[in-house]
């Protein structure tokens, strides 16, 4: 993988990053809150790459809600899970820091007091387009990459000094579960030649992808099965059937007895209807989550959007919500009504299909 400037975010190299890590005889690794399998994988395979240098020389902290198979994932390798409204502790006795899968203030909010602490010793990995220089003193953000768990593969092989198909199994795949979810299985338009080879160089290393599929995406509990009929009933097709809304309220969450966080990848069932561009899901935010204006009514919108016939950029449909996210996929929270977020979104979305 080229080490070659890749965005305006990007001062340093992987080699570079590579040469602190192997220096570093404490290491904490972190990604953005509410990890994902692309934040998981990653962190764990750079934890799992320098405790192969020296045992226990890594580890990871992950701010929840964290997913429901965290433990199994993270199983062999030093971790330690936070859940809200849990912020880090200092993280002096480090004398390095890996963030991964985020630049971002916001997605970091939890760490960041403590992060600023140790700026200096901090070094960013990520993918996204969205970032923020002050979160550390090194950043290496390859906007190209379908998942941070390509810049992450590289980086294993230069912390071990191996090719990719020669990196330890459990690091494999690792990086095989992030590559895997940010795309969808394999499925997404950020699918290319390069995702490909890489997941066969680590296929080749070992990674179990079998295993990996179960443990991650066989797992629903009964209460995620109700929410997913309680949301597909309130399908609202808009603009001649390209947007298509999903929602749960706080009661429907309630009644299906769903926990926090059960309310992925409801999109990519109205992402199949031919007529779809545009999948939002809109979900009311608790009281208890809603921060400082807890009074007022709050949404969290997750966007999707088809890449083919027609692209809408779902990432500029959430920033004018003062959201982010990429072009496919974006999110946004707003104050406001479930009916509230619906009108924005079909103003934002017409406005591109125009
Ligand atoms: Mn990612």
């Amino acid at each position: 993988m080229p080490d070659a400037p890749v965005s305006p975010l990007t001062n340093t190299t992987l080699d570079a990053i590579a040469k602190d890590l192997r220096g570093a005889s404490r290491v904490l690794v972190l990604t953005h809150a509410k990890p994902d399998g692309d934040a998981t994988g990653s962190s764990l395979a750079i934890a799992r790459s320098l405790n192969r240098l020296r045992a226990g020389c890594a580890t990871c902290w992950y701010f929840g809600p964290n997913p429901n198979w965290i433990r199994d994932i993270a199983d062999g390798t030093p971790f330690q899970l936070f859940e809200p409204p849990a912020t880090a502790p200092s993280m002096e006795e480090f004398d390095r820091i890996l963030v991964t899968d985020t630049s971002s203030v916001k997605q970091l909010e939890p760490m960041m007091d403590a992060l600023r602490e140790v700026r200096d010793l901090v070094s960013v990995v990520d993918h996204h387009v969205q970032g923020d220089e002050s979160v550390g003193a090194k950043r290496f953000v390859e906007v190209s990459a379908a998942a941070v768990c390509q810049p992450i593969a590289a980086l294993c092989s230069k912390v071990l000094g191996c090719e990719i198909s020669a990196l330890p199994p459990q690091v494999a795949e690792a990086c095989y579960l992030g590559l895997a979810t940010d795309t969808g299985w394999f499925r997404h338009s950020n699918v290319n030649r390069s995702v490909m080879a890489l997941a066969g160089e680590l296929l080749d290393a070992g990674a179990n992808h079998v295993r990996l599929y179960t443990t991650i995406e066989q797992r629903e509990t009964p209460g995620r099965l109700r929410l997913i009929s309680k949301a597909l009933a309130t399908i609202d097709l808009r603009l001649k059937d390209r947007l298509a809304f999903l929602h749960l309220t706080l009661e429907d969450m309630r009644a299906a007895g769903a926990m926090p966080g059960e309310t992925g990848g409801l999109t990519d069932f109205t992402q199949t209807l031919s007529s779809t561009v545009v999948s939002a899901l809109i979900t009311e935010v608790p009281p208890e989550q809603r921060g400082a204006d807890a009074s007022r009514p709050l949404v969290k919108i997750s966007l999707r959007s088809k890449s083919e016939p027609v692209g809408v950029d779902v990432n500029a449909v959430a920033q004018s919500m003062g959201g982010g996210g990429h072009v496919r996929a974006a999110g946004a929270k707003m104050h406001g009504t479930i009916d509230d977020a619906k009108r924005e979104i079909e103003r934002l979305v017409a406005r591109q299909l125009a």
